[in-house]
């Protein structure tokens, strides 16, 4: 039966990868003017003497294979590599209320910014201004404040190791552990959990693992788009006859069926390789009953074989020896009832029980999650009730076997390990007192909801932003913009033009430009590189090779260092220009701090890097118990249950073609959706109960305990998909007006981001607010034009 769809939705029916991949490369390189060289540029991608690729954290094996081609990675090089350039006649062209009119793509599609900028608010244009002129006012700027606490220092995980040190040496040395950082809106989950679960706040396995492991559970994440080069190692588990088994409402093509853009014959017969083996459409937020459901199987299973005499299905040995926690766990789950668990995870209980059993037999299971576990009211605990999953059959710190969360920035993971943390421990700050000799504040800073309640509440006064687009990727873009109007002080540090720049500081702000990944960074005529980590714990080099985009951009560590310098002067005797003339120097201090970079300068020159150890991994829990801890999720329920039937579960999704708050292109081609974004996801049965057709204009708003009047997404059109019942979904950012800043996990303030209450209404007339991320589609045209 042919049924006509909205305009630009099409039903796509072929795999992910293959032919498509090729093709939306071609059009990139060409959007960004860069044919010859992209393709020169993209060949020394994750290579020995090449560049980290800055698009996603997974790992490459022994970083020394032959060219892994990878869609998104190559988006990522070529949006960073374009030939466009803003400078001084393009602000001088265009007002920042102008600007401000574009769309988010429009605005980031300009090109790289070639020259320091400080905003003129008589003209209303940014002008460029002398480097030198711009760090006296940033310092004097910073000086002035009555507190440091009044400061907040922003990081996006794309900066570098070196650079990182150097941010978190210079903020505390200015008095503040203010550190808000993209990871707060994404494992911080992961970060906060997986330390009381198993003593380390990290994933345990590496690239090898999954060369041993039969079962691979993948819960949360869509790799085919924000790990492609994840996709070879589940295509070689597949091929192998591992299991894969998928949980996740969506049914995302690429853990379905995959075609290696890599592999010839797969290109050339158009045959793909089926991923997954077993695939759960859980509800949104549902997870924490479907891990229960799975857990509460097992234990019964155990229990049944131990009474028929038959072996055990729970590594007993293991859980005696390593773990502490299991009786009150067991107590749990057997307490726990199966309605309540089948009716909040929207699975059967048979389909559990099945689980179970796949997961009894096999010999060495790896757990990999995303977004889609951590960005919930219930994230922490939704972490830890992978690690007991894992626990209990001894799956952590032996071959095949263990945790493994996709990390989202490509260095992330590095940024932390280096110190930026805003909760730092006594160890670490006891270690840059001795190494550097002054005492750093020791009260705990703020995080991403902290520092933007603390701006829009006028209790913070200056933001710096290494990196990012802070105001688009939180919560709560009517705080946010409150927020950022509300500084004496805005700096950014950035290669591109974004809409958080756009948000006008009451005082000075300034843009300074910097040099990305692919781009060659002398320092006193010697070419530098820096180093990165990825989500496996390997540390290595990264070097770029291209011309800066102009002769008057800089690297991140030059930046930091001159606004430290303006800052604090000679404040701790900190000698800034060393630093900057050889990173060498800056690794070497970091070896300093952090012991476990042992030799960091030499073993970086090894191909390939090295391994941070891993005390999980080697079954070492550093934890309160000294051992690794099964921890209590105590209900099923993610949100207060509701007895309306129109409130619905929404989940908020990064299409194929965007980066974060980086919009490529509009397409998002493997769930069929072309040339536009403005689009609620439900499936066809719901969208009828609801008294709506596919195709139907609608607003959503935010339901329960965080409605308010303008939390309101405008003009949305209904398209079916097959998700549970009660669930839809959406586009990230263009729904960040409907998440409260107050809405998120209350252990690690991860933003609920993937769990939305809201309702849908018949599209009404705009309602005039001024919205920085509303009109889906037009992404970020304001109603009221304001800079
Ligand atoms: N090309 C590209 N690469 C990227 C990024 C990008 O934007 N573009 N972003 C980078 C960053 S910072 C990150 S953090 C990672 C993000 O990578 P992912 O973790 O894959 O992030 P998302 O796209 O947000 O989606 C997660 C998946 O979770 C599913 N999901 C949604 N809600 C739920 C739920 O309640 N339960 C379950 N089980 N699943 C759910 C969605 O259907 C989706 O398939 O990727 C990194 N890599
Ligand atoms: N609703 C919803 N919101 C979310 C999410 C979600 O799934 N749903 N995901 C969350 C997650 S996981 C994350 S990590 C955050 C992302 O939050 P951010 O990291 O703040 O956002 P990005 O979009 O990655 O930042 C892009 C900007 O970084 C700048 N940039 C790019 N490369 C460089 C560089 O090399 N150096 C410097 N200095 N700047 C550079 C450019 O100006 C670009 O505009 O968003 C979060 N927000
Ligand atoms: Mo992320």
């Amino acid at each position: 039966m042919h049924r006509k769809r909205p305009e630009g939705i099409k039903d796509y029916t072929g795999p992910a990868g293959g032919w498509g991949a090729l093709k939306a490369v071609a059009l990139t390189l060409k959007a960004q003017q860069i044919v010859q060289r992209g393709a020169q540029t993209l060949l020394k991608s994750n290579q020995p003497d090449g560049f980290d690729c800055p698009s996603c954290a997974w790992p490459d094996p022994k970083h020394t294979s032959s060219f892994e081609f990878c869609e998104n990675g190559a988006k990522a090089v070529a949006w960073e590599s374009t030939a466009k350039r803003i400078g001084a006649d393009f602000f001088a062209q265009h007002s920042v209320a102008e600007i401000w009119e574009q769309s988010d793509h429009w605005i980031e599609g300009q090109g790289r910014i070639t020259d320091p900028l400080r905003y003129n608010a008589e003209t209303d244009h940014y002008e460029v201004v002398e480097w030198d002129e711009a760090f006296a006012a940033i310092g004097a700027g910073l000086a002035r404040l009555d507190d440091p606490n009044q400061a907040e220092f922003y990081t996006s995980g794309r900066c570098s190791n070196e650079a990182a040190f150097l941010y978190q040496l210079f903020a505390r040395l200015y008095g503040t552990n203010n550190f808000p950082d993209c990871s707060n809106m994404c494992h911080e989950a992961t970060s906060v959990g997986l330390p009381q679960s198993i003593g380390i706040g990290k994933g345990t396995v590496s690239l090898e693992d999954f060369d041993h492991a039969d079962l691979i559970l993948s819960i949360g994440h869509n790799p085919g788009t924000n790990h492609p080069r994840m996709m070879a190692t589940l295509r070689e588990v597949a091929r192998r006859g591992g299991r894969i088994i998928v949980f996740n409402p969506l049914k995302e093509r690429s853990l379905e069926r995959f075609e290696s853009p890599q592999s010839v014959i797969e290109m050339a017969t158009f045959s793909a390789t089926p991923i997954a083996t077993n695939y759960l459409q859980v509800k949104v937020g549902g997870d924490a009953a479907a891990l229960k459901g799975i857990a509460k199987a097992l234990v019964a299973m155990d229990k049944a074989a131990t009474a028929a005499g038959e072996p055990a299905v729970l590594d007993h040995a293991f859980i005696a020896e390593h773990t502490a926690g299991f009786d009150a766990l067991v107590a749990n789950l057997e307490g726990s009832d199966w309605a309540d668990i089948v009716h909040a995870s929207g699975l059967g209980q048979s389909d559990l029980e099945e689980v179970a059993r796949l997961y009894a037999q096999s010999t060495a299971t790896i757990a990999c999650y995303g977004m889609g576990i951590t960005q919930h009211r219930t994230g922490t605990s939704n972490v830890q009730q992978i690690a007991n999953l894992l626990l209990l059959r001894g799956n952590m710190g032996r071959p095949g076997a263990g945790i493994c969360p996709l990390r989202g920035h490509s260095n992330v993971q590095g940024d932390r390990t280096v110190g930026i943390t805003e909760r730092p421990t006594a160890a670490l700050l006891d270690k840059i007192k001795e190494v550097f000799a002054f005492e750093p504040p020791r009260a705990h800073g703020h995080s991403v909801v902290e520092s933007i309640a603390a701006m829009r509440d006028g209790k913070a006064k200056a933001i710096v932003c290494l990196g990012g687009n802070l105001a688009i990727a939180s919560s709560d873009p009517q705080a946010c913009a409150q927020g950022f109007r509300n500084m004496e002080l805005a700096v950014h540090i950035t290669t591109k033009l974004n809409r958080t720049q756009l948000l006008m500081a009451k005082g000075d702000t300034y843009i300074l430009p910097c040099l990305g990944r692919t781009e060659r960074d002398l320092q006193d005529g010697t070419p530098q590189a820096v180093t990165v980590e990825d989500s496996m714990s390997m540390v290595h080099a990264s070097r770029g090779f291209l011309m800066p985009p102009g002769d008057n951009v800089r690297s991140e560590p030059w930046i930091v260092a001159h606004i430290a310098k303006a800052t604090l002067g000679g404040k701790g005797g900190i000698d800034w220009d060393g630093y900057v003339a050889n990173y060498d120097l800056i690794r070497d201090k970091i070896e300093a701090v952090f012991p476990a970079f042992k030799d960091y300068n030499n073993r970086i020159r090894e191909p390939g890097g090295f391994h941070l150890p891993n005390s999980a991994a080697e079954r070492v829990w550093n934890t309160d118990t000294g051992k690794a801890n099964f921890i209590v999720s105590p209900g099923v329920e993610e949100d207060e249950t509701t007895a309306d039937p129109t409130v619905m579960r929404l989940t908020t999704l990064r299409s194929h073609d965007q980066y974060n708050t980086t919009i490529y292109a509009l397409d998002d081609r493997y769930r069929g959706v072309f040339g536009r974004r403005d689009i609620l996801f439900m499936n066809a049965k719901e969208i009828a109960r609801l008294g709506f057709a596919e195709g139907d204009v609608i607003d959503v708003t935010t339901a329960l305990q965080f409605k308010r009047d303008d939390r309101i997404v405008q003009g949305l059109t209904l398209v079916e998909h097959a998700l549970p019942d009660g669930c839809c979904a959406s586009y990230y950012p263009e729904t960040q007006p409907l998440i409260a800043l107050e809405d998120h996990d209350l252990q690690s303030l991860t933003p609920s981001y993937k769990s939305v209450p809201v309702q849908i209404r018949p599209a009404g007339p705009d309602d005039g607010t001024e919205r920085l991320v509303a009109r889906a589609g037009v992404i970020g045209r304001s109603v009221e034009p304001k800079g």
